[in-house]
């Protein structure tokens, strides 16, 4: 298997979160879509130049994270269950996994991009915080009864939300959400997703330097 992603695309550190968790064996390809050369050659494989992708073992191209980490638990035996079989977990697992990427990574990128503006509009912003936060309230609720997102286990929306947690820290500083910040606390600590946090700082490292072909 190879994976085409980038180690500061939250989609894609979804998947690796969800690689490691599998200890699932890949090729790594690092996709670098600012830089027109990279991105001209992965547009030949995948024209849409979407992040995360997975190429199979038998030639299969498989975009969408939460697709790719279905087709893992499936294939890949050994390591932790993402989608587990019961029924009723198995459809809360998806729908959480549905709204975090929806209502919360998405968002959080709309967010980003206000803040980024020059002439920044502050209604929008408000708005948008607005609404992010009935959703942290949300997360914050189910929590307070669940360890993971969905009971006892780490699973796909686990997959979904741990890597919006440092943006959505940060730019909604939600420290009075006493299960979320637990939650936080316990994701930090989890080995899987220290192995996606060694390769963001790197990367993030790597990009302050200038080593990154940044056009
Ligand atoms: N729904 C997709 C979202 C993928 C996505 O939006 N990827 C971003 C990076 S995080 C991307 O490739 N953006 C490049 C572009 O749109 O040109 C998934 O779950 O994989």
């Amino acid at each position: 298997m190879e994976l085409f992603y980038h180690p500061l695309s939250r989609y894609s550190q979804k998947v690796l979160l969800g690689l490691y968790e599998k200890q699932a064996n890949f090729f790594p390809r690092v996709v670098e879509l600012r830089d027109p050369v990279q991105r001209a050659e992965f547009a030949q494989i995948y024209p849409p130049c979407k992040l995360p992708l997975l190429k199979t073992s038998d030639g299969l191209l498989l975009p969408e994270s939460s697709i790719i980490i279905e087709y893992l638990d499936r294939q890949v035996r050994g390591g932790t269950r993402l989608l587990p079989d019961m029924p009723s977990v198995n459809l809360r697992v998806r729908l959480w996994d549905r709204l975090i990427d929806n209502d919360l990574n998405n968002q959080l990128f709309v967010l980003e991009q206000l803040f980024n503006e020059s002439q920044q509009d502050e209604l929008k912003i408000r708005q948008l915080r607005n609404r992010l936060w009935l959703t942290l309230q949300e997360l914050d609720n189910q929590l307070a009864d669940n360890h993971w997102l969905v009971g006892d286990g780490f699973t796909l929306a686990d997959c979904a939300l741990v890597p919006c947690l440092d943006t959505l820290f940060d730019l909604l500083t939600p420290f009075e959400l006493d299960n979320l910040c637990r939650y936080r606390q316990q994701a930090n600590i989890r080995g899987a997703w220290e192995l996606v946090t060694d390769e963001i700082t790197l990367a993030q490292a790597e990009e302050t330097a200038g080593v990154r072909n940044i056009p």
